[in-house]
């Protein structure tokens, strides 16, 4: 079992708890930041999965895409909009967006982000 699958099997996702990335938000924890607007923060994944990979969050706190409502449809336009401008810019010959959601989604942070994967050849179906 990978470290990210077991990461993800032992996070807990409690409503409203502070992430990581609210840190990283803050700016109280350092992270190799791409862009950033009043709505929205990229970094570089910490533990990259291709040569590029890197993360779009909001900045509004949403644990994960199954708590996004009505409302929250401005800011996930933003943020699948940011990562389709970064990703056109580095990654020219394509590229692969992934939102874990849940445990059996993999997701180990619970604060919502989508994962900007290439500068390899992407296999499918993804494991
Ligand atoms: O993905 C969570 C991702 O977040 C995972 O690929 C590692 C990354 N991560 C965790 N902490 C950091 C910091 N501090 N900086 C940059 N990237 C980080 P998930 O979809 O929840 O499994």
């Amino acid at each position: 079992m990978s470290s990210e699958v077991e990461k993800a099997q032992t996070a807990k996702h409690e409503k409203h708890k502070e992430t990581i990335f609210d840190k990283i938000i803050a700016k109280q924890l350092p992270a190799d930041i791409i862009f950033e607007d009043d709505k929205c923060l990229a970094f570089n994944d910490v533990n990259p999965q291709a040569p590029t990979h890197f993360l779009v969050i909001p900045k509004k706190r949403i644990p994960t895409l199954d708590a996004s409502c009505e409302d929250d449809k401005e800011i996930l336009g933003h943020v699948l909009l940011t990562a389709k401008i970064l990703a056109q810019k580095r990654l020219p010959n394509g590229y692969r967006l992934v939102i874990n959601n849940g445990p059996d989604g993999c997701q180990s942070v619970y604060h919502l982000h989508v994962h900007i994967l290439g500068g390899r050849q992407m296999g499918w179906p993804p494991g």
